[in-house]
């Protein structure tokens, strides 16, 4: 068994790790060791199952067996296993952004239909009616992406312009032609573009046509799947190309239109403050914790929290209220919207459900343990499942249907209300700790604080006050004490004077440590520039820009200053780093990063070290087809000063 202070650097999950321990409860840490140790094959990649004639491996050292049954050697099988984590990466983004594209779809239609029943019309087609499930809540973005897809505005109701919008969306998940994405082609700057028009032909695969702009979302997550499959692709070249397809399909398509469509559904963030950690539970309240990354089941738990029925039914019980709190990416989604406060990043969520104090957990997809669901029968809280494609054994089901979203969200905030009669109080243990800070920096509201364009920003970094930008981005992984590598990576960034924007779970660690507080910059972690800078805008070193797929946030700002400066984006002083990824996503964002033309560090060693050409196209040539490459640095000091020494050199190319 672990210490407590070797799990995280975080006092909330120290004690209740401690408590579990206590209590007997097994968490992600003891699960961990028992897998000790870990298969090497599988560490270094080597490991294929992609046909039934294996499972083969092939030896690192060089000795036999140096091929699989079919003949595929270590770099194929390497390069087959990573495309494969690409692909289950954009997919999960992907399928969450088609999500939201058909709920904005499925709302204008409800929105047409109840107008031909006679209901009021105006309403309706401004889509401001509550008797919609989902209302469009920011027109201005909707026309703004409209425009941005050369969709004409003029004369069109609000419902028109959703319908149409969602309908690019949808059509670039499935298009056939060999065009590149409708949404791809709106955001990106030409400068880029071209690079990735050209990359394969530099890479000496001239035959994949449109070098690596990704045509349809499905399409080439599907072409993934084909090409890894026995018999197929074999040269590490050709399918790492197709990774960085792919991956730029999860960029400038799926995710994107997450998180663009979402803005116009439920509004684009702008800067509010709120709190952070396990201390936001509170004690006499009814407390729901809605956990996975999709808004909009979450945006409608805190709607239906506030529902005058289900507030007098949680005082009735004994309760004060009910209080609405997140943890991994939805939490962000709330947070940065309407500062809902987050309990905690990936690995505090068996955590929050040790306090003994959560009466629900309400969960979508992705990155929700399915131990979450053991620890739970320790206490009396409900893990509710709401997604048709994630069921947790032993949970609650209560499947969510957008059409019927109040009514379902009002169901589950009841369940959880109705449970709170069954919390033991004396088992109750919340931590008090928790840090109040400033999020919500979406682009919109980056430039509307920065009097309507980033000149400032961009002076600052010409200047050399702020020497670049470091996106911050990524998972906890029970590999590494959490949040440590997340914030020591950031100080020695921001004490080089480096700029931090972040999201996902990187994000939450930052704000548990005071980071987005604008008095964060007095610390002696900030430099001399940064904090320079940070006081005159009155802004913290560190910007929140959201959940995982809110990564799509990032390289839009980064494509607007390659377009003011005329530039494409690999020509910028920026970094990206994934100080402790974990997940196929952070894997999938990691790529596109790179492919979009952001060096990007990686915390933790990928499967990738068994196949020595793969790990040179990864760490090396990729610069010379793409103007970027992966680091790869377990030690957050090192890595920092790499990552400084990344911008210091696009410094020294732009001449600044
Ligand atoms: O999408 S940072 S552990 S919560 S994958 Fe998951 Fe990683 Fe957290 Fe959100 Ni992102």
């Amino acid at each position: 068994m672990k210490k407590y202070k070797e799990v995280s650097i975080d006092s909330t999950t120290q004690q209740m790790y401690e408590r579990a321990q206590e209590m007997g409860i097994e968490t992600v840490w003891e699960r961990l060791e028992k897998q000790q140790p870990q298969c090497g094959y599988g560490l270094l990649g080597v490991c294929c199952r992609n046909c039934m004639m294996g499972p083969c491996r092939i030896n690192p050292f060089g000795g036999e067996p140096r091929r699989g049954v079919c003949g595929a050697d270590a770099d194929t099988i390497v390069a087959r296993n990573l495309l494969r984590m690409i692909a289950a990466g954009a997919a999960a983004h992907s399928d969450h952004g088609r999500h939201v594209a058909l709920t904005l779809l499925i709302a204008a239609e409800m929105a047409e239909k109840f107008k031909k029943e006679g209901k009021p019309v105006l309403e309706l087609d401004n889509m401001a009616s509550s008797t919609l499930p989902y209302q469009v809540r920011d027109v201005e973005k909707l026309k703004a992406v409209a425009e941005r897809l050369g969709i004409e505005t003029e004369g069109k109701t609000v419902r028109e312009l959703a319908k149409e919008v969602a309908e690019v969306a949808l059509h670039d998940f499935g298009k056939q032609d060999e065009e590149a994405l409708a949404f791809l082609k709106a955001y990106l700057n030409p400068k880029t573009y071209e690079i990735f028009e050209k990359a394969a032909e530099k890479a000496g695969m001239p035959w994949f046509e449109n070098g690596i702009l990704p045509r349809g979302i499905d399409r080439e997550i599907v072409e993934s799947l084909h090409r890894t499959h026995i018999g197929t692709d074999h040269d590490p070249v050709s399918i790492l190309l197709h990774g960085l397809k792919t991956s730029l399909g999860d960029a400038w398509g799926g995710s994107l239109i997450a998180t663009e469509l979402q803005d116009v559904l439920f509004g684009t963030p702008q800067v509010i403050k709120a709190e952070a950690n396990l201390g936001v539970l509170k004690e006499d309240y009814v407390n729901i914790v809605v956990h996975g990354h999709e808004p909009v089941l979450s945006e409608k738990i805190v709607e239906a929290a506030q529902d005058p029925e289900l507030l007098e039914l949680a005082e009735k019980l004994g309760a004060k209220g009910i209080n609405v709190v997140g943890m991994c990416c939805t939490g962000l989604e709330v947070l940065m919207r309407h500062g809902i406060p987050i309990a905690g990043n990936f690995l505090q969520q068996e955590m929050a459900i040790v306090t003994g104090a959560v009466e629900a957990m309400v969960v979508d997809v992705q990155c929700i343990m399915p131990a979450t669901v053991d620890v739970a029968r320790c206490f009396h809280t409900k893990i509710i499942d709401t997604s048709p494609l994630a069921t947790f054994p032993g949970a609650i089901h209560i499947k969510f249907d957008e059409r019927r979203a109040d009514e379902i969200a009002k169901e589950i905030v009841k369940t959880a209300v109705e449970n709170f009669p069954n919390r033991s109080k004396q088992r109750v243990e919340i931590p008090k700790e928790k840090m109040a800070g400033y999020v919500g920096f979406s682009v919109e509201a980056i430039l509307k604080h920065f009097g309507g364009s980033l000149k400032p920003l961009e002076e600052a970094i010409v200047e050399g006050k702020i020497k670049g930008v470091a996106g911050l981005v990524g998972c906890n992984n029970p590999k590494i004490k959490q949040d440590h590598n997340h914030i020591k990576i950031a100080n020695e960034l921001m004490k080089r004077d480096v700029l931090l924007i972040g999201t996902g779970c990187w994000a939450t660690a930052a704000m548990k440590y005071g980071i987005f507080l604008p008095e964060y910059a007095d610390t002696e972690n900030v430099g001399p520039g940064l904090r320079e800078f940070a006081k005159e805008w009155g802004i913290p070193p560190a910007l929140n820009m959201g959940s995982c797929v809110d990564c799509t946030r990032m390289l839009v700002l980064a494509d607007l200053i390659a377009r003011d400066l005329n530039l494409p984006i690999s020509a910028l002083p920026v970094v990206g780093s994934a100080p402790e990824a974990m997940t196929e996503k952070a894997v999938s964002i990691g790529t596109y990063f790179v492919a979009s033309g952001i060096t990007t560090h990686l915390g933790i060693v990928p499967p990738v070290l068994g196949g020595p050409k793969v790990v040179k196209i990864l760490t090396q040539d990729l610069y010379d087809i793409v103007g970027a490459a992966f680091i790869v640095e377990p030690d957050p000091y090192k890595a920092a000063k790499l990552m400084y020494e990344h911008i210091m050199k696009k410094r020294k190319e732009l001449g600044i």
